[in-house]
């Protein structure tokens, strides 16, 4: 917390601060022992100190640990790649201010670093518009203000004693009996100056010291908030250049609500499950033919929803609603999810041409919240699925307002691994048993996770996980594809709420634009009435004066 040099001042000052307190401690204990009282003193001290650690262990006890620790403001998982870049500018700043290499002495020092944050984030968000920063509505500013005054409110009414008392008046009387304490004390060191050099002397010294230290302490106080109000005023920023304001949060919360109803309703499933659950999330999963996608879905569904076939059935994109299973059920604390789930089923590809050609695949991998890919061991070529993950990878990059949805490879065929015809569950196949005697099958899975791995470029964040999906030989689906999921459920709700605050925007638009034209239209036709009115009436008037001249 301190820097050596400011631990070296504070000890210093400490000493100096001590030095008649230790002087009065000696001649008190002279006292105490000449009149014979230092037993009795003795005990009373030591059950005084004994009553004060019970009391502080008591209260620490209590108190939450925390309760000190103001919430840095970080990155919102619903951030895409584009917010998350224009994030890293503003840590940058933030990080500088925090060293103490950002100059800043008068408010006005703080204000043109706040407008130059807001050309770098504005700039961020338009390169090419020379006037970056003038490229909001008026709409998203004012909403914008209104939260940070919110903020800014409920900041000073927690933080500053009084502030709910206190008038602005009595903050301009305390102001002014400062400067006058100031003045009379300046004053009152000249003249004991005059009458005692020596003990002014020893307190000038002393102020001097203290000074030092506390501006040491300030500078970095000074330092720390700074970093904290560019990181508030960035997120800010970049929630109003990058579009994500939401002028009735509200209103959202109802739209999202009957898209998501939308979704579940046009989904098929069992009768029982039409009510929508309060969280959901859409899962894409593709892979090549005969990957064993759709008896994953059946394997997720635990019942015979989607179509298996030894023929490639699904030669069309087919979507399935699965519910949370009951509260009461046993494997609850394993494979329970948080919410329903939309499962979409794709036909598969076989060839990179269809993969890039496939409209529908790439219209359902945008809307997706989460994408699984499964690999069949007994598909060797592999190069398919590679070129969907490098073109998955490539979809978002193109569209860095989009958030990238968490990606999980399912293994599946693993029960036709070497040796074929040995199926005898459970497998452990965890890296960490390298070692360990891993029956051959084991090894093979192990093998065959791994090479997934390189072939598919799959990142550390991005599991596989090996299944038999096969309706007779299940395996692995619940506690390890359930599991990935559940894993990555928080995630890919921020991806969903990037979607659906896009789409929200889109109609806001229009639907403020008719709401502004009922409330003016009716302003526009009076004026227009009193127009017309008056300038028919007034050239009648002038040809019926004309008329009736001739
Ligand atoms: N042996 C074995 N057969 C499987 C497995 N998964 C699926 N199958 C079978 O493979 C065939 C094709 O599966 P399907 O799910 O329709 O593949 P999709 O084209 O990717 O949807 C079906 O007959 C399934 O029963 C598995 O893990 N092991
Ligand atoms: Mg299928």
């Amino acid at each position: 917390m301190f820097s050596k040099r400011q631990a070296i001042l504070w000890a210093i000052t400490l000493m100096i601060v001590a030095i008649p307190y230790v002087g009065l401690m000696v001649v008190g204990a002279y006292t105490l022992w000449r009149n014979g009282w230092v037993f009795i003193y003795g005990i009373i001290t030591a059950a005084i100190t004994a009553a004060f650690f019970v009391a502080v262990s008591h209260y620490r006890r209590k108190a939450p640990q925390d309760a000190l620790k103001t919430p840095l403001p970080a990155c919102p998982e619903d951030w895409p790649s584009r917010e998350r870049e224009a994030w890293q500018k503003v840590e940058d700043l933030a990080a500088q201010a925090e060293a103490g290499q950002l100059l800043v002495n008068k408010v006005d020092d703080i204000q043109d670093l706040l407008l130059q944050l807001m050309h770098t984030v504005a700039r961020h968000f338009y390169p090419d518009r020379e006037e970056a920063y003038l490229q909001v509505p008026v709409t998203d500013v004012l909403k914008i203000i209104e939260k940070v005054t919110r903020e800014l409110r409920e900041t000073i009414q927690t933080n500053i004693p009084g502030s709910h008392i206190l008038t602005i008046n009595d903050w301009k009387t305390l102001r002014t009996y400062w400067e006058w304490w100031q003045s009379l004390y300046i004053i009152y060191r000249i003249v004991t100056a005059a009458a005692s050099p020596i003990n002014a002397l020893w307190r000038e010294f002393q102020r001097y010291v203290t000074s030092q230290t506390v501006q040491q302490t300030v500078d970095q106080m000074k330092s720390e908030a700074l970093a904290f109000i560019i990181r508030r005023v960035g997120f800010y920023l970049i929630e109003l250049y990058s579009g994500r304001v939401i002028l009735d949060e509200e209103l959202f919360q109802k739209q999202r609500a009957g898209y998501l109803q939308e979704e579940w309703k046009a989904a098929q499933g069992s009768t029982g499950d039409e009510s929508v659950p309060a969280e959901l999330i859409r899962i894409v999963i593709v892979g090549q033919l005969k990957a064993g996608k759709s008896s994953l879905v059946n394997a997720l569904c635990g019942a015979w929803r989607a179509h298996v076939d030894v023929l490639p059935a699904t030669n069309q994109i087919c979507h399935y609603r699965l519910i949370p299973e009951d509260a009461n059920s046993r494997e609850k604390n394993k494979s329970q999810l948080p919410g329903g789930l939309i499962l979409v089923d794709t036909p598969g590809y076989q060839s990179e041409q269809e993969i890039e050609k496939s409209r529908s695949l790439w219209e359902e991998v945008e809307r997706a919240d989460m994408v699984v890919i499964v690999c069949s061991a007994c598909i060797a070529a592999r190069r398919p699925d590679r070129i969907f993950v490098r073109r998955f990878r490539q979809f978002f990059r193109e569209r860095p307002f989009l958030c990238q949805p968490p990606l999980i490879a399912v293994c599946s065929f693993i029960d036709e691994l070497r040796p074929r015809h040995e199926w005898n569950p459970p497998y452990d196949w965890q890296e960490q048993n390298v070692g360990d005697n891993l029956s051959p099958k084991e090894r093979s899975i192990r093998d065959f996770v791994e090479c997934v791995r390189r072939d598919l470029e799959l990142t550390s964040s991005e599991p596989a996980i090996p299944v038999c999906t096969h309706p007779d030989r299940l395996y692995n689906v619940k506690e390890g594809v359930l599991t990935a999921i559940r894993e990555r459920w928080h995630e890919a709700l921020g991806v969903q709420r990037n979607r659906l605050l896009r789409q929200h925007r889109k109609p806001e638009t229009w639907r403020l634009l008719g709401e502004q034209a009922k409330h003016i239209l009716p302003h526009v036709s009076r004026v227009g009435v009193q127009w017309l009115t008056t300038h028919l009436i007034g050239k009648l008037g002038k040809q019926g004066w004309k008329f009736f001249q001739r």
